[in-house]
Protein backbone atom coordinates (compact mmCIF):
# COMPACT_ATOMS: atom_id res chain seq x y z
CA UNK A 1 0.00 0.00 0.00
CA UNK A 2 1.49 3.40 -0.66
CA UNK A 3 0.09 6.79 1.35
CA UNK A 4 0.29 9.43 -0.62
CA UNK A 5 0.52 12.89 1.95
CA UNK A 6 -0.63 15.96 0.72
CA UNK A 7 -3.80 15.81 -1.44
CA UNK A 8 -2.76 19.08 -3.26
CA UNK A 9 -2.13 20.30 -7.18
CA UNK A 10 0.73 17.07 -7.37
CA UNK A 11 -0.39 14.68 -4.77
CA UNK A 12 -4.25 13.88 -5.93
CA UNK A 13 -3.35 13.52 -9.22
CA UNK A 14 -0.22 10.94 -8.42
CA UNK A 15 -2.53 9.01 -5.88
CA UNK A 16 -5.47 8.75 -8.37
CA UNK A 17 -3.06 8.20 -11.06
CA UNK A 18 -1.51 5.07 -9.34
CA UNK A 19 -5.12 3.90 -7.94
CA UNK A 20 -6.45 3.78 -11.11
CA UNK A 21 -3.57 1.42 -12.08
CA UNK A 22 -4.13 -1.07 -9.70
CA UNK A 23 -1.75 0.16 -7.01
CA UNK A 24 -3.73 0.39 -3.19
CA UNK A 25 -3.48 3.86 -1.72
CA UNK A 26 -4.37 5.81 1.05
CA UNK A 27 -4.19 9.83 0.40
CA UNK A 28 -4.02 12.02 3.38
CA UNK A 29 -4.16 15.76 3.66
CA UNK A 30 -3.94 17.61 7.05
CA UNK A 31 -7.08 19.71 6.01
CA UNK A 32 -9.93 17.77 6.87
CA UNK A 33 -13.03 19.96 4.71
CA UNK A 34 -10.29 18.56 1.87
CA UNK A 35 -10.67 15.22 2.91
CA UNK A 36 -14.48 15.61 3.48
CA UNK A 37 -14.91 16.92 -0.28
CA UNK A 38 -12.43 13.62 -1.70
CA UNK A 39 -14.77 11.54 0.29
CA UNK A 40 -17.79 13.14 -0.92
CA UNK A 41 -16.83 12.34 -4.27
CA UNK A 42 -16.08 15.87 -5.51
CA UNK A 43 -12.29 16.71 -6.97
CA UNK A 44 -10.81 19.72 -4.96
CA UNK A 45 -10.04 21.35 -8.53
CA UNK A 46 -10.22 21.76 -12.20
CA UNK A 47 -8.42 19.70 -14.61
CA UNK A 48 -8.34 17.60 -17.97
CA UNK A 49 -9.29 14.37 -17.04
CA UNK A 50 -9.25 14.52 -14.26
CA UNK A 51 -12.65 13.70 -12.72
CA UNK A 52 -12.69 10.69 -14.84
CA UNK A 53 -9.31 9.76 -13.31
CA UNK A 54 -11.20 10.23 -9.73
CA UNK A 55 -14.08 7.86 -10.69
CA UNK A 56 -11.53 5.26 -11.63
CA UNK A 57 -9.52 5.34 -8.34
CA UNK A 58 -12.63 5.22 -6.30
CA UNK A 59 -13.87 2.13 -8.49
CA UNK A 60 -10.37 0.44 -7.86
CA UNK A 61 -10.89 1.77 -3.85
CA UNK A 62 -8.56 4.76 -2.49
CA UNK A 63 -9.23 5.92 0.36
CA UNK A 64 -8.60 9.73 1.49
CA UNK A 65 -8.29 10.32 5.57
CA UNK A 66 -6.48 13.16 8.00
CA UNK A 67 -4.46 9.69 9.41
CA UNK A 68 -1.04 8.67 8.43
CA UNK A 69 -0.81 5.44 7.57
CA UNK A 70 1.35 2.37 8.71
CA UNK A 71 2.77 0.86 5.52
CA UNK A 72 5.90 0.37 3.79
CA UNK A 73 6.25 3.75 1.15
CA UNK A 74 5.53 7.11 1.91
CA UNK A 75 4.94 9.81 -1.06
CA UNK A 76 5.35 13.30 0.53
CA UNK A 77 3.72 16.05 -1.72
CA UNK A 78 3.60 18.64 0.24
CA UNK A 79 3.84 22.52 -0.84
CA UNK A 80 7.16 23.56 -0.31
CA UNK A 81 7.07 27.92 0.26
CA UNK A 82 9.95 30.16 -0.15
CA UNK A 83 11.50 32.63 2.15
CA UNK A 84 10.52 36.01 0.47
CA UNK A 85 13.37 37.60 2.24
CA UNK A 86 16.19 35.03 2.31
CA UNK A 87 14.39 33.61 -0.91
CA UNK A 88 15.91 29.84 0.45
CA UNK A 89 13.10 27.21 0.25
CA UNK A 90 11.53 26.91 3.81
CA UNK A 91 11.06 23.24 4.24
CA UNK A 92 8.89 23.10 7.11
CA UNK A 93 5.59 21.44 5.54
CA UNK A 94 7.95 18.25 4.40
CA UNK A 95 9.85 18.03 7.57
CA UNK A 96 6.67 18.23 9.52
CA UNK A 97 5.14 15.48 7.28
CA UNK A 98 8.41 13.46 7.22
CA UNK A 99 8.39 13.38 11.38
CA UNK A 100 4.82 12.48 11.46
CA UNK A 101 5.45 9.55 9.24
CA UNK A 102 8.83 8.43 11.37
CA UNK A 103 6.71 7.60 14.44
CA UNK A 104 4.37 5.06 12.44
CA UNK A 105 6.82 3.89 9.52
CA UNK A 106 7.39 0.14 9.96
CA UNK A 107 11.47 -1.18 9.63
CA UNK A 108 13.19 -0.25 6.19
CA UNK A 109 10.05 1.68 5.08
CA UNK A 110 10.67 4.06 1.99
CA UNK A 111 10.07 7.48 2.25
CA UNK A 112 9.74 9.25 -1.49
CA UNK A 113 9.88 13.20 -1.56
CA UNK A 114 8.09 14.38 -4.86
CA UNK A 115 8.01 18.20 -3.21
CA UNK A 116 10.26 20.65 -5.10
CA UNK A 117 13.66 20.95 -2.70
CA UNK A 118 16.36 22.93 -3.44
CA UNK A 119 19.72 20.67 -4.02
CA UNK A 120 20.98 19.68 -0.55
CA UNK A 121 17.89 20.00 1.59
CA UNK A 122 16.88 16.57 1.58
CA UNK A 123 20.52 16.10 3.14
CA UNK A 124 20.70 18.97 5.28
CA UNK A 125 16.60 19.35 6.65
CA UNK A 126 15.51 15.71 6.43
CA UNK A 127 18.36 13.26 6.53
CA UNK A 128 18.65 14.38 10.32
CA UNK A 129 15.09 13.57 11.24
CA UNK A 130 16.31 9.88 10.71
CA UNK A 131 19.07 10.48 13.19
CA UNK A 132 17.33 12.22 15.47
CA UNK A 133 14.42 9.83 15.80
CA UNK A 134 17.06 6.76 15.73
CA UNK A 135 15.09 5.80 11.98
CA UNK A 136 18.80 5.45 9.94
CA UNK A 137 16.94 2.03 8.76
CA UNK A 138 14.02 4.47 6.12
CA UNK A 139 15.71 4.86 2.94
CA UNK A 140 14.92 8.45 1.67
CA UNK A 141 14.08 8.73 -2.18
CA UNK A 142 13.71 12.39 -4.15
CA UNK A 143 11.07 11.63 -6.98
CA UNK A 144 10.42 15.14 -8.20
CA UNK A 145 7.20 16.15 -10.41
CA UNK A 146 6.91 17.54 -13.97
CA UNK A 147 3.30 17.76 -14.83
CA UNK A 148 2.43 21.24 -15.90
CA UNK A 149 -0.73 22.68 -14.92
CA UNK A 150 -3.67 22.60 -17.73
CA UNK A 151 -2.03 19.21 -19.37
CA UNK A 152 -2.01 17.01 -15.87
CA UNK A 153 -3.16 13.79 -16.39
CA UNK A 154 -1.48 13.54 -19.41
CA UNK A 155 1.70 14.58 -18.79
CA UNK A 156 1.55 12.35 -15.82
CA UNK A 157 1.09 9.75 -18.04
CA UNK A 158 3.61 10.39 -20.53
CA UNK A 159 6.44 12.86 -18.89
CA UNK A 160 10.15 11.08 -18.58
CA UNK A 161 10.66 11.14 -14.65
CA UNK A 162 13.68 11.00 -12.48
CA UNK A 163 14.31 9.50 -9.53
CA UNK A 164 17.06 10.05 -6.58
CA UNK A 165 17.89 7.34 -4.49
CA UNK A 166 21.03 6.99 -2.04
CA UNK A 167 20.81 3.11 -3.25
CA UNK A 168 20.27 1.79 -6.56
CA UNK A 169 18.28 -1.36 -5.85
CA UNK A 170 15.90 1.10 -3.39
CA UNK A 171 15.50 3.71 -6.91
CA UNK A 172 14.99 0.72 -9.31
CA UNK A 173 11.87 -0.53 -6.92
CA UNK A 174 10.26 3.02 -6.61
CA UNK A 175 11.13 3.31 -10.65
CA UNK A 176 9.05 0.32 -10.85
CA UNK A 177 6.20 1.75 -8.59
CA UNK A 178 6.01 4.78 -11.29
CA UNK A 179 6.02 3.06 -14.13
CA UNK A 180 2.69 1.14 -13.12
CA UNK A 181 1.53 4.20 -14.59
CA UNK A 182 3.99 5.79 -16.23
CA UNK A 183 4.75 5.42 -19.85
CA UNK A 184 7.85 7.90 -20.30
CA UNK A 185 11.53 7.09 -19.19
CA UNK A 186 12.50 6.96 -15.48
CA UNK A 187 16.13 8.05 -14.83
CA UNK A 188 17.08 6.65 -12.06
CA UNK A 189 20.21 9.00 -10.13
CA UNK A 190 21.22 10.27 -6.71
CA UNK A 191 18.85 12.83 -4.58
CA UNK A 192 21.02 15.63 -4.40
CA UNK A 193 21.60 15.48 -9.25
CA UNK A 194 17.26 14.50 -8.47
CA UNK A 195 17.08 17.81 -6.16
CA UNK A 196 19.14 19.84 -8.71
CA UNK A 197 17.93 18.78 -12.14
CA UNK A 198 14.32 19.57 -10.83
CA UNK A 199 15.03 23.34 -9.66
CA UNK A 200 17.28 23.83 -13.26
CA UNK A 201 14.17 22.90 -15.28
CA UNK A 202 12.08 25.39 -13.90
CA UNK A 203 14.83 27.71 -13.87
CA UNK A 204 15.12 27.05 -17.67
CA UNK A 205 12.26 28.34 -18.48
CA UNK A 206 11.90 31.03 -16.28
CA UNK A 207 15.60 32.70 -17.79
CA UNK A 208 13.80 32.02 -21.38
CA UNK A 209 10.48 33.84 -20.36
CA UNK A 210 12.74 36.61 -18.45
CA UNK A 211 14.39 36.96 -21.90
CA UNK A 212 11.21 37.29 -24.37
CA UNK A 213 10.09 39.87 -21.41
CA UNK A 214 12.96 41.67 -22.13
CA UNK A 215 13.17 41.56 -25.69
CA UNK A 216 9.50 43.15 -25.41
CA UNK A 217 10.93 45.83 -23.70
CA UNK A 218 13.47 46.60 -25.77
CA UNK A 219 10.96 46.24 -28.62
CA UNK A 220 8.29 48.98 -26.92
CA UNK A 221 11.19 51.34 -26.79
CA UNK A 222 12.03 51.41 -30.46
CA UNK A 223 8.36 50.43 -32.08
CA UNK A 224 9.65 47.29 -33.00
CA UNK A 225 6.99 44.22 -33.11
CA UNK A 226 8.72 41.88 -30.73
CA UNK A 227 6.08 38.94 -31.42
CA UNK A 228 7.17 39.14 -35.15
CA UNK A 229 10.87 38.86 -34.36
CA UNK A 230 10.81 36.05 -32.18
CA UNK A 231 8.41 34.19 -34.12
CA UNK A 232 11.37 34.57 -37.25
CA UNK A 233 14.00 33.85 -34.69
CA UNK A 234 12.51 30.74 -33.80
CA UNK A 235 12.43 29.33 -37.68
CA UNK A 236 16.57 28.95 -36.47
CA UNK A 237 17.04 25.41 -35.90
CA UNK A 238 18.84 25.79 -32.51
CA UNK A 239 16.35 29.02 -31.97
CA UNK A 240 13.51 28.36 -29.00
CA UNK A 241 12.33 31.67 -27.22
CA UNK A 242 9.48 31.72 -25.27
CA UNK A 243 6.62 34.28 -25.17
CA UNK A 244 6.41 37.70 -22.97
CA UNK A 245 3.90 38.42 -21.45
CA UNK A 246 2.09 40.37 -18.12
CA UNK A 247 4.11 38.36 -15.65
CA UNK A 248 4.91 34.63 -14.52
CA UNK A 249 2.83 33.52 -11.72
CA UNK A 250 2.23 29.86 -10.35
CA UNK A 251 3.99 28.25 -7.50
CA UNK A 252 7.09 26.54 -9.90
CA UNK A 253 8.60 29.00 -12.14
CA UNK A 254 8.01 32.17 -10.42
CA UNK A 255 9.23 30.23 -6.67
CA UNK A 256 12.10 27.74 -7.87
CA UNK A 257 14.45 29.30 -9.54
CA UNK A 258 14.54 31.94 -6.43
CA UNK A 259 15.97 28.64 -4.16
CA UNK A 260 18.98 29.08 -6.37
CA UNK A 261 19.15 32.78 -5.87
CA UNK A 262 19.28 31.88 -1.97
CA UNK A 263 21.82 29.31 -1.80
CA UNK A 264 24.05 30.60 -4.49
CA UNK A 265 24.19 34.11 -4.49
CA UNK A 266 27.27 35.22 -5.58
CA UNK A 267 26.91 32.27 -8.60
CA UNK A 268 23.33 32.84 -9.82
CA UNK A 269 23.40 35.83 -10.92
CA UNK A 270 21.83 35.52 -14.42
CA UNK A 271 19.04 33.83 -12.72
CA UNK A 272 18.32 36.71 -9.82
CA UNK A 273 18.19 39.26 -13.08
CA UNK A 274 15.89 37.03 -15.03
CA UNK A 275 13.80 36.63 -11.64
CA UNK A 276 13.49 40.47 -11.64
CA UNK A 277 13.13 40.69 -14.79
CA UNK A 278 9.71 38.68 -14.77
CA UNK A 279 8.79 40.41 -11.17
CA UNK A 280 8.84 43.50 -12.80
CA UNK A 281 6.36 42.85 -15.86
CA UNK A 282 2.94 43.56 -13.91
CA UNK A 283 4.52 46.97 -13.02
CA UNK A 284 5.41 47.15 -16.34
CA UNK A 285 2.00 46.14 -17.49
CA UNK A 286 0.30 49.23 -15.14
CA UNK A 287 2.93 51.40 -16.64
CA UNK A 288 1.35 50.02 -20.23
CA UNK A 289 -2.32 50.93 -18.91
CA UNK A 290 -1.60 54.47 -17.91
CA UNK A 291 -0.19 55.33 -21.07
CA UNK A 292 -2.99 54.01 -22.73
CA UNK A 293 -4.93 56.16 -20.81
CA UNK A 294 -3.25 59.23 -21.77
CA UNK A 295 -2.81 58.28 -25.34
CA UNK A 296 -6.60 57.98 -25.67
CA UNK A 297 -7.89 61.13 -23.03
CA UNK A 298 -8.87 58.92 -20.78
CA UNK A 299 -8.75 59.46 -16.70
CA UNK A 300 -11.15 57.11 -14.97
CA UNK A 301 -9.26 54.16 -14.22
CA UNK A 302 -12.93 52.67 -12.82
CA UNK A 303 -13.60 52.20 -16.85
CA UNK A 304 -10.80 49.60 -17.33
CA UNK A 305 -11.51 46.30 -16.75
CA UNK A 306 -8.54 43.61 -16.73
CA UNK A 307 -9.53 40.19 -18.02
CA UNK A 308 -8.20 36.70 -16.18
CA UNK A 309 -7.07 36.50 -12.65
CA UNK A 310 -5.56 33.25 -12.56
CA UNK A 311 -2.18 32.64 -13.41
CA UNK A 312 -2.50 31.18 -16.62
CA UNK A 313 -4.95 30.19 -19.20
CA UNK A 314 -7.27 27.66 -18.41
CA UNK A 315 -6.59 26.72 -15.05
CA UNK A 316 -8.13 28.20 -12.20
CA UNK A 317 -4.94 28.58 -10.05
CA UNK A 318 -4.36 32.01 -8.43
CA UNK A 319 -1.18 31.33 -7.09
CA UNK A 320 1.63 34.04 -7.57
CA UNK A 321 -0.75 35.23 -10.90
CA UNK A 322 0.59 38.76 -12.52
CA UNK A 323 -3.08 40.41 -11.90
CA UNK A 324 -2.98 39.59 -8.09
CA UNK A 325 0.79 41.23 -8.51
CA UNK A 326 -0.68 44.53 -10.58
CA UNK A 327 -3.95 44.83 -7.91
CA UNK A 328 -1.33 45.22 -5.22
CA UNK A 329 0.99 47.63 -7.18
CA UNK A 330 -1.51 49.62 -7.73
CA UNK A 331 -2.69 49.74 -4.39
CA UNK A 332 0.86 50.79 -3.49
CA UNK A 333 0.65 53.68 -6.45
CA UNK A 334 -2.25 54.80 -3.25
CA UNK A 335 -4.85 53.99 -6.19
CA UNK A 336 -7.47 51.76 -7.05
CA UNK A 337 -10.59 50.76 -8.94
CA UNK A 338 -9.41 48.62 -11.98
CA UNK A 339 -12.44 46.41 -12.78
CA UNK A 340 -11.40 42.35 -12.92
CA UNK A 341 -13.03 39.29 -14.53
CA UNK A 342 -12.12 35.59 -14.88
CA UNK A 343 -14.47 33.23 -15.84
CA UNK A 344 -12.59 30.34 -14.13
CA UNK A 345 -12.46 32.27 -10.80
CA UNK A 346 -16.08 31.85 -9.42
CA UNK A 347 -15.54 33.55 -5.48
CA UNK A 348 -14.88 37.12 -4.75
CA UNK A 349 -11.03 37.04 -4.38
CA UNK A 350 -10.92 41.35 -4.96
CA UNK A 351 -12.59 44.58 -5.47
CA UNK A 352 -14.63 45.53 -8.16
CA UNK A 353 -14.02 41.41 -9.51
CA UNK A 354 -17.03 40.54 -12.10
CA UNK A 355 -19.02 37.25 -13.02
CA UNK A 356 -20.67 38.18 -15.91
CA UNK A 357 -18.77 38.75 -18.71
CA UNK A 358 -21.09 40.88 -20.43
CA UNK A 359 -22.07 43.13 -17.45
CA UNK A 360 -18.18 43.70 -16.93
CA UNK A 361 -17.51 44.54 -20.96
CA UNK A 362 -20.31 46.94 -20.03
CA UNK A 363 -19.12 48.69 -17.30
CA UNK A 364 -15.79 49.52 -19.18
CA UNK A 365 -14.03 50.97 -22.00
CA UNK A 366 -10.24 49.74 -21.84
CA UNK A 367 -9.82 45.99 -21.61
CA UNK A 368 -6.50 44.41 -20.56
CA UNK A 369 -6.14 40.60 -21.63
CA UNK A 370 -4.15 39.26 -18.71
CA UNK A 371 -4.77 35.99 -18.97
CA UNK A 372 -5.94 34.09 -22.45
CA UNK A 373 -8.51 31.68 -21.29
CA UNK A 374 -10.36 29.99 -24.30
CA UNK A 375 -13.35 31.86 -23.27
CA UNK A 376 -11.83 35.42 -24.74
CA UNK A 377 -10.54 33.69 -27.54
CA UNK A 378 -14.36 32.66 -28.58
CA UNK A 379 -15.79 35.72 -27.95
CA UNK A 380 -13.14 37.93 -29.27
CA UNK A 381 -15.79 40.15 -31.22
CA UNK A 382 -17.68 41.18 -28.23
CA UNK A 383 -14.26 43.14 -27.97
CA UNK A 384 -14.65 45.40 -31.15
CA UNK A 385 -15.41 48.92 -29.45
CA UNK A 386 -13.05 48.81 -26.95
CA UNK A 387 -9.49 49.72 -26.45
CA UNK A 388 -7.66 46.39 -26.07
CA UNK A 389 -4.46 45.88 -24.54
CA UNK A 390 -3.62 42.27 -25.43
CA UNK A 391 -0.74 40.91 -23.30
CA UNK A 392 -0.52 37.34 -25.27
CA UNK A 393 -0.61 38.84 -28.43
CA UNK A 394 -4.05 36.85 -29.05
CA UNK A 395 -6.14 39.46 -30.91
CA UNK A 396 -6.01 39.71 -34.24
CA UNK A 397 -7.85 43.28 -34.32
CA UNK A 398 -6.39 46.94 -35.55
CA UNK A 399 -5.48 48.90 -33.29
CA UNK A 400 -4.89 46.59 -30.58
CA UNK A 401 -1.96 47.68 -28.21
CA UNK A 402 0.73 45.11 -27.16
CA UNK A 403 3.09 44.90 -23.89
N1 LIG B 1 4.63 32.07 -19.30
C1 LIG B 1 5.06 33.15 -20.07
N2 LIG B 1 5.54 32.91 -21.33
C2 LIG B 1 5.63 31.65 -21.84
C3 LIG B 1 5.22 30.55 -21.03
C4 LIG B 1 4.74 30.79 -19.77
O1 LIG B 1 4.99 34.31 -19.64
O2 LIG B 1 6.07 31.52 -23.00
C5 LIG B 1 4.09 32.29 -17.95
C6 LIG B 1 2.68 31.73 -17.75
O3 LIG B 1 1.70 32.62 -18.22
C7 LIG B 1 2.64 31.53 -16.24
C8 LIG B 1 4.09 31.16 -15.90
O4 LIG B 1 4.86 31.56 -17.02
O5 LIG B 1 2.31 32.73 -15.57
C9 LIG B 1 4.32 29.70 -15.62
O6 LIG B 1 3.53 28.90 -16.48
P1 LIG B 1 4.11 27.63 -17.26
O7 LIG B 1 2.99 27.11 -18.08
O8 LIG B 1 5.36 27.97 -17.96
O9 LIG B 1 4.55 26.61 -16.12
P2 LIG B 1 3.87 26.06 -14.76
O10 LIG B 1 4.38 26.89 -13.64
O11 LIG B 1 2.41 25.92 -14.89
O12 LIG B 1 4.53 24.59 -14.70
C10 LIG B 1 5.94 24.45 -14.64
C11 LIG B 1 6.41 23.40 -15.66
N3 LIG B 1 7.85 23.44 -15.77
C12 LIG B 1 8.48 23.45 -16.98
O13 LIG B 1 7.88 23.46 -18.03
C13 LIG B 1 9.96 23.41 -16.96
C14 LIG B 1 5.95 22.00 -15.21
O14 LIG B 1 6.48 21.01 -16.06
C15 LIG B 1 6.41 21.74 -13.76
O15 LIG B 1 5.97 20.46 -13.30
C16 LIG B 1 5.78 22.81 -12.89
O16 LIG B 1 6.31 24.08 -13.32
C17 LIG B 1 6.16 22.51 -11.44
O17 LIG B 1 5.28 22.03 -10.70
O18 LIG B 1 7.33 22.66 -11.07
Amino acid sequence: MINVIGLGYIGLPTALMMSAHGVEVVGTDYKKELVDKLNSGETTFKEDGIDDLFQKAIESGINFTTEYQVTDTYIISVPTPYDKFSKKVDPCYVVSAVNEVLKIAPVNACLVIESTVSPGTIEKNIRPLLSNNDRKDIKLVHAPERIIPGNMVYELFNNNRTIGADDKKVGEKIKSLYASFCKGEIVVTDIKTAEMTKVVENTFRAVNIAFANELAKICRHDNMDVYEIIRICNMHPRVNILQPGPGVGGHCISVDPWFLVGDYPSLAKVIDEAMKTNDAMPDFVLNRIYEIMKENQMNDVSRVGLYGLTYKENVDDMRESPTLQLLESQERHLAKGLKVYDPLVKKDVVENQYHDFDVFLSEIDFVVIMVKHSEIMEKIDKLSDKIVLDCHNIINLQDVYHI
